[in-house]
């Protein structure tokens, strides 16, 4: 009987196991009461105070459970950038994060978004999300090493080494193995860092840019205009807002060490999921792209049956499974 029952619940198609009752309801920043935006940031630094769950030889650096996810982004950083995989395993790695901070800290809510848009006027360092105030998610930088300074995480050590850029630029131009360096995952410690950059989101993620985003006609188009990979300024709306956020936020191996990465691929995925809403019956499982950075080297087409690996982070998943936020793993939706 019990393994019938248990058949029975395992059959169950992914529509009846989601239903309005128990979505989450991911919401923008701003409009998050204090109480609830002062719940996010402590269950943000519960993470950071917990045990880290990878082999300490392995990954030294990783001195937490935070770093963990951060030392997992550094690991596939080249496969899973300007390629197919980029948002499906963004998708799921922010859905991870969130359930660590619901599973392992006991937050109550879902994961915000930061609206771009939004901030485009008035000043990052003047918002609700950069402020420096109890309720933000820290300040701006400040001083030679620009260290934030005030408010949540303006204590938190970043673990990791630096990355140049220059590291990318060499691995696409060199036909490269997209072998990560051997020192990723040393323990360098430095302050958190930011260099909040007012232009850049103003000039990559207005409104009529994200108009022209979600007016492109397929896939292939909107991961293109997401990410442009170079060029005076122009980084298209997820290079923009990694570019805005500037220090830590900014370094493409690193970036999640500043908490409101999660924030900005809850809004590149908010983006991905409308842009799918427009037409389900095509969008809904389009990929385009291979499997490497730029494709390099040169990789396979991703297909939905391809699987999408996490090690200790979390289980291992079809493409497939990823592409709908109301199946497989996902119950949410964005307000
Ligand atoms: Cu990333």
């Amino acid at each position: 009987m019990v393994l019938m029952l248990g058949l029975l619940a395992s059959a169950a198609p992914a529509h009846q196991r989601c239903k309005e009752e128990n979505m989450m309801v991911r919401k923008e920043w701003s409009s998050l009461s204090p109480h609830e935006r002062v719940a996010y940031s402590d269950a943000v630094t519960c993470l950071q105070n917990l045990p880290s769950q990878l082999n300490n030889t392995q990954y030294p650096g990783a001195k937490n459970r935070y770093a963990d996810f951060v030392a997992t982004h550094i690991n596939y950083t080249f496969i899973i950038h300007l390629d197919a995989i980029f948002l499906p395993w963004h998708r799921d790695y922010v859905w991870l994060y969130e359930s660590a901070l619901r599973d392992e800290c006991g937050y109550q809510g879902a994961q915000p978004y930061w609206d771009w848009p939004a901030y485009v006027e008035g000043g990052l360092e003047k918002s609700q999300l950069f402020d420096g105030s109890a309720y933000s998610m820290g300040s701006n930088g400040k001083g030679n090493n620009s260290c934030v300074y005030k408010g949540p995480f303006s204590n938190y050590t970043a673990p990791f080494p630096y990355f140049p850029n220059s590291i990318i630029m060499d691995n696409i131009e060199n036909n490269g193995t997209g072998a990560i360096p051997s020192w990723s995952f040393d323990y360098e410690p430095n302050c958190f860092q930011r260099y909040l950059n007012d232009e850049a989101l103003r000039l990559n993620n207005n409104y009529s840019c994200i108009e022209t985003l979600l007016s492109q006609p397929t896939i292939g188009e909107f991961q293109n205009y997401l990410s442009t990979p170079e060029g005076d300024a122009h980084y298209g709306p997820h290079g923009g807002g990694h570019v805005a956020m500037g220090g830590d936020g900014a370094d493409l191996f690193t970036s999640p060490t500043d908490p409101v990465f999660f924030l900005h691929h809850a809004q590149v995925d908010r983006m991905w999921t409308i842009w799918q809403s427009y037409d389900i019956k095509t969008r809904r499982y389009a990929l385009n792209g291979t499997q490497t950075l730029e494709n390099v080297p040169p990789s396979p087409e991703l297909t939905l049956d391809d699987h999408i690996t996490w090690g200790p982070l979390g289980v291992n998943r079809t493409t497939r499974e990823l592409m709908d936020v109301q199946a497989g793993p996902f119950c949410y939706r964005y307000e």
